[in-house]
């Protein structure tokens, strides 16, 4: 900041503080995303790119109605993007190498469009961009770059080399899956599509399987009622019990995620579903291609969410805390501090939607779900019991988020919350209970109420698998003048992922190790692990966040392993060297220790580090952290 000349202008940024603190645990509407927003994907810092299906937006773009937007996060406003095919329910990730993916899709809008010639059947179709926050990226869809079978809902997920697997989908669209396509394949290609048993015993509750990397490299899958670990490269299922309570994938549609990886946690993946809809698919289903068996819009969503941890040797779904209300359609985004937020959906009813009048139920317009969940609510494992769902200080939303919502968390730590459209094509608001909505909103987490973010330097570009610890500092501002407030910090890395039908592919987080070391400015010096591993957290950009007594920095995409697709290098992960005092002749030093191989015993690690057990000199790891360090070595090395 040079001169002071422009006083008018440092109030204005002091307004602009002032009134983002205002908006914390409040949505605001902040722009129009021209087309209806079904997918979101956010890969650099300013842009979110938003995919619709083929419809009659009064949008155009070379020469016809567009489907698909650049959201330009700086102006709030949009640029349109030209797509050939009809993206219809497809699915997207970030693969390893930054590359946005969208996958499948359906047939020709059966609504004549004015200026598409010919078929623009996306169903095969992958689709290919390279982000950019300068508006001068574009889709590549081209007729040459097609999956081996059409997908309609098909599920996407990253896998260690950063390539994706494609799973599933129908061959059309319909309510469910009208016609099975219980295969999988790969991007980019690993050869024909190879059967996979466990779609076709769970056809027609199929469309969507919810899917996570685990760290031995099998893949987490449920649908219907059921679960298995899945083999993928060898084609071996391992049945899992079956998920209680409800059904919880399209068109129940639960709100899914899985846990943040922590040392604390051992990095146990622990999946967790809540919400759903209590139905078999008897009671749900009258014909594949017909509306719902019964009237929907009277069954009510289901509260239970239940959990597992795939890989324990005798597996079992956990019950935690119930939602306080019900809820179909809720998307979770993981946040910065590692707290899960549910937003978007309704109390009942199902994901979907049906020709006005096709049965006599229909009393939301072509909607099949019913009275919108508007109030977000926030978990925290934390909390004491029955209060680890709560929406306190948390204010409703004014726009029902139905069918076709999307959500993801943005750099700025806010959210994006968007899409809306319930009906196979444009209608406006004013002409249906639940219109095309385009209007998009942020909802500000709790921690906007800070007045100043930490602003950390020195965050690097990317993360490594493995090897030695990256240096980043915080100022004795950023630790809001108090170095109690050292404890609290939480490094954090996250993908948010590609949202769409409540679902955010491939998103995930982990908590990063530290240690710490006073500067004698007042500051501190955080010396940070790096990743254990591309099963662990899968290659790609993902945003780093520093988080001090629960006000996150602003986050940086950083790229996860090498930025290219294939096998990952890994090393032996070294940890941070246990704290270290300041010390005049060594003032910079935060080297790490080399990797001990003592003897897992398993308890607290360097994260939890205070200013008492920060007072180890002689630079020599306490028991905890070898434990962690030998454990962590342990399973980068037996992964890989
Ligand atoms: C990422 O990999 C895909 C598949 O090989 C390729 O099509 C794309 O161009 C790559 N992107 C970059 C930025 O190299
Ligand atoms: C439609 O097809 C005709 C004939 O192939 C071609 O001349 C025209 O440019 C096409 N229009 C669009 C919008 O693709
Ligand atoms: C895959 O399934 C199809 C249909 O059931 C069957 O015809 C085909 O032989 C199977 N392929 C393999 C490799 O098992
Ligand atoms: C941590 O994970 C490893 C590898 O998955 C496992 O062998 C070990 O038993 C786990 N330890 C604890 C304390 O959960
Ligand atoms: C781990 O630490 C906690 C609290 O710091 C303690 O209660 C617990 O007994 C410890 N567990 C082991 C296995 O040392
Ligand atoms: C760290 O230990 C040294 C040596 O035992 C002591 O002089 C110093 O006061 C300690 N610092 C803190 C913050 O406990
Ligand atoms: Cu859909």
């Amino acid at each position: 900041m040079a001169r002071i000349k422009d006083v008018s202008c440092l109030l204005a940024l002091l307004a602009s503080v002032l009134a983002t603190q205002e908006l914390a645990g409040k949505f605001k509407i902040i722009g129009n995303s021209g087309v209806g927003a079904m997918l979101t994907v956010q890969a650099t810092p300013d842009t979110v790119f938003i995919i619709d299906k083929t419809q009659k937006n009064e949008l155009q773009v070379g020469g016809h109605s567009a489907w698909a937007t650049a959201y330009d996060l700086r102006t709030n406003t949009i640029r349109a993007m030209d797509i050939g095919t009809n993206t219809f329910c497809a699915a997207g990730v970030i693969l390893g190498n930054g590359t946005i993916l969208h996958a499948g899709g359906d047939l020709a809008s059966q609504y004549p469009m004015d200026g598409i010639n010919g078929s623009i059947d996306g169903r095969r179709r992958l689709r290919l961009l390279d982000p950019c926050d300068d508006g001068n990226c574009e889709w590549t869809d081209r007729a040459d770059l097609e999956m081996n079978s059409p997908r309609w809902y098909p599920t996407l997920e990253v896998l260690e080399d950063g390539s994706t697997i494609i799973m599933g989908g129908s061959v059309k669209g319909a309510y469910v899956n009208p016609e099975d396509n219980p295969t999988y394949e790969y991007f980019p290609s690993r050869g024909a599509d190879r059967n996979m048993t466990f779609l076709a015993r769970t056809y027609p509750l199929n469309l969507y399987p919810l899917v996570w990397l685990l760290p031995d490299s099998r893949l987490f899958v449920q649908a219907d009622y059921k679960a298995i670990n899945f083999d993928h490269v060898n084609n071996i299922e391992q049945d899992l019990p079956d998920i209680p309570y409800s059904f919880r994938v399209y068109p129940a549609s639960a709100a899914n995620w899985l846990t943040p990886l922590t040392a604390e946690n051992n990095y146990t993946h622990t999946v967790n579903f809540c919400g759903g809809v209590s139905l078999t698919k008897d009671e749900l289903i009258g014909s594949v291609d017909g509306p719902p068996a019964l009237d929907v819009l009277q069954v009510a969503a289901d509260t239970s969410c239940t959990s597992l941890n795939p890989l324990d040797a005798k597996p079992v779904w956990n019950d935690f805390e119930p939602l306080p209300e019900g809820r179909i359609m809720g998307s979770a985004i993981i946040l910065p501090d590692l707290t899960i937020l549910i937003l978007n959906g309704a109390h009942y009813g199902t994901a979907g939607y049906g020709d006005l009048g096709s049965a006599s139920w229909m009393t939301a317009g072509a909607s099949y779900a019913e009275s919108p969940t508007l109030t977000p609510i926030i978990y925290d494992p934390k909390r004491p019991k029955g209060k680890q769902w709560s929406s306190d200080g948390l204010s409703p939303s004014t726009i029902p988020r139905m069918y076709h919502s999307t959500a993801i968390l943005l750099s700025d730590g806010s959210v994006f919350v968007s899409g809306s459209n319930p009906n196979s094509d444009v209608v406006p608001p004013e002409d249906t209970k639940y219109g095309t909505e385009y209007r998009v909103e942020k909802f500000y987490p709790p921690y906007f109420k800070a007045a100043r973010r930490p602003r950390p330097t020195g965050l690097p570009d990317s993360l490594s698998y493995g090897g030695d610890p990256f240096t980043i500092e915080l100022s004795s501002d950023d630790l809001f003048g108090d170095t109690k407030n050292i404890k609290t910090i939480m490094v954090t890395y996250i993908r948010p992922g590609s949202s769409t039908h409540a679902i955010n592919f491939a998103q995930r987080a982990i908590k990063l190790q530290w240690s710490h070391k006073m500067l004698d400015n007042g500051g501190v010096r955080l010396s940070v692990q790096q990743l254990p591993s591309p099963t662990i957290f899968a290659p790609g950009p993902a945003l780093l966040y520093v988080v001090v007594a629960g006000i996150p920095s602003e986050g940086k995409f950083v790229m996860a392993g090498s930025g290219k697709l294939g096998k990952q290098v890994v090393r032996p992960l070294v940890l941070p060297l246990v704290d270290v005092e300041p010390s005049a002749s060594d003032p910079g030093s935060t080297k790490p220790v080399p990797n001990p191989s003592g003897n897992p015993s398993g308890n607290s690690t360097a994260s939890s580090s205070d200013d008492k057990s920060a007072n180890i000199s002689g630079r020599v790891a306490s028991p905890a952290t070898l434990a962690v360090v030998s454990l962590l070595t342990l399973v980068s090395l037996t992964l890989l």
